[in-house]
């Protein structure tokens, strides 16, 4: 298999994840959620997620880059190649756009056996509002050539992964890529993109989940046959086992979050309420909105009750909020779900779905609840 420009091998093949069949957590484990953090749940009660709240997923390390001399390269198949400044890039139409983004590993740590790696539970999202330019601008000022397939979008970030040496790079089909709505962009909730979210500049693809958001991009380049590179032909594609080519991850599956009701204990995080009406409330996304029902169990996912679901998303491609009031439950031990329904009719399993990359497993969120009388 070959990786494209900037892959080669350094261990020979590529390697699968391993897979963990206990709890024990691997030191690599612990690193990688130090650097890559989560939303803490509390803050779904925002609707644009406050920037240093907002989650986190690097590969490799966050570059350096000198903004006076960078520039982004858009060549390939194209009839006039370009090369813009970060002045050329703000001088151009400028749009904002509210984007809930969700890590495609986000449920990875639900999976038995577990793929090691970035060990999500369910807090690898967050809602922002991304400021910039609208990439079909760029590619039609630049003529798209008749044979183009597919664009791909390089980092500037470097590094080893599953034993390839490579820039981290994602490609995404032409008619994605021409979508009014895939952003080039520099600015996240009113201010300059900070480094760990790619400054000075990264893709948003509004409703895939966040492997496609390529920051801190330096190339973009029109190809006229499919991209061959790790992030698209290994890395991202749900595969029983590494003999299987697997199917792409492509757009965010539904999911609905709850902020976690009551207090918490330290360190387990079981939660406590007060006896009477407790107001449940969250969010919930999908790829395919809007999110069209939310239902919410107290007995473990054995009986469902329907949740209102407002019609209040900051933008056709960010969550929603919803509600349900718990009327009045009597003492003793609970574990919350929830569960959301999107436009194709998709609903979220109860059951994890498995795959060897540990990705798109949307299974319902659980919360364990004491009452207290
Ligand atoms: N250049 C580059 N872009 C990248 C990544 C990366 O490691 N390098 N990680 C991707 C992944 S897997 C996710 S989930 C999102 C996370 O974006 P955030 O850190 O801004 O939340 O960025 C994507 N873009
Ligand atoms: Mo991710």
């Amino acid at each position: 298999m070959f990786f494209g420009r900037g892959g080669r091998y350094v261990s020979g093949v590529p390697e699968a994840p391993r897979l963990s069949h206990s709890e024990e957590i691997f030191p690599e484990e612990l690193v990688l959620a130090f650097r890559n953090h989560g939303v803490p749940l509390e803050a779904l009660r925002w609707p644009i997620t406050p920037l240093g709240l907002h989650y986190l997923l690097t590969h490799y390390d966050i570059p350096a880059v000198d903004p006076n001399s960078w520039t982004l390269e858009v060549g390939g198949r194209l009839e006039r190649p370009m090369r813009l400044s970060l002045e050329d890039l703000r001088a151009r139409p400028q749009r904002t756009l509210a984007v809930t983004m969700e890590c495609a590993g986000n449920g990875r740590a639900r999976m038995t056996p577990r793929p090691v790696g970035q060990a999500w539970l369910v807090e690898a999202v967050g809602t922002a509002e991304w400021t910039g330019t609208a990439l079909r601008g760029v590619l039609e000022e630049a003529g798209v050539l008749p044979d183009a397939v597919e664009v791909v979008f390089a980092g500037l970030d470097h590094g080893v992964e599953g034993g390839v040496e490579q820039d981290y790079q994602r490609a995404l089909p032409m008619a994605e890529a021409l979508d009014d709505d895939v952003l080039l962009v520099y600015e996240v909730n009113g201010v300059t993109l900070p480094p760990q979210h790619g400054f000075p500049l990264r893709l948003v693809v509004p409703g895939w989940y966040g492997m496609g958001n390529v920051k801190w991009l330096a190339r973009i380049t029109v190809v006229d046959e499919p991209f061959t590179g790790f992030q698209n032909s290994w890395a991202y594609r749900l595969r029983s086992g590494p003999d299987e080519e697997g199917v792409p991850v492509t757009r965010m599956k539904p999911r609905a979050l709850m902020v976690p009701p009551g207090y918490p204990d330290f360190p387990t995080r079981r939660r406590y309420i007060a006896p009477g009406p407790c107001r449940i409330e969250g969010r919930a996304w999908s790829g395919h909105p809007p999110v069209t029902a939310v239902e919410v169990s107290t007995d473990g996912g054995g009986s469902w009750e329907t949740a209102v679901v407002a019609d209040d998303a900051p933008s056709p491609h960010a969550w929603q909020s919803w509600s349900w009031t718990w009327e009045a439950p009597s003492p003793g031990d609970y574990e919350l779900c929830c569960r959301a329904t999107d436009g194709r009719g998709h609903t979220q399993p109860t059951e994890a779905f498995w795959n060897l990359g540990g990705f798109t497993n949307n299974v319902v969120q659980r919360v364990p609840v004491t009452v207290l009388g």
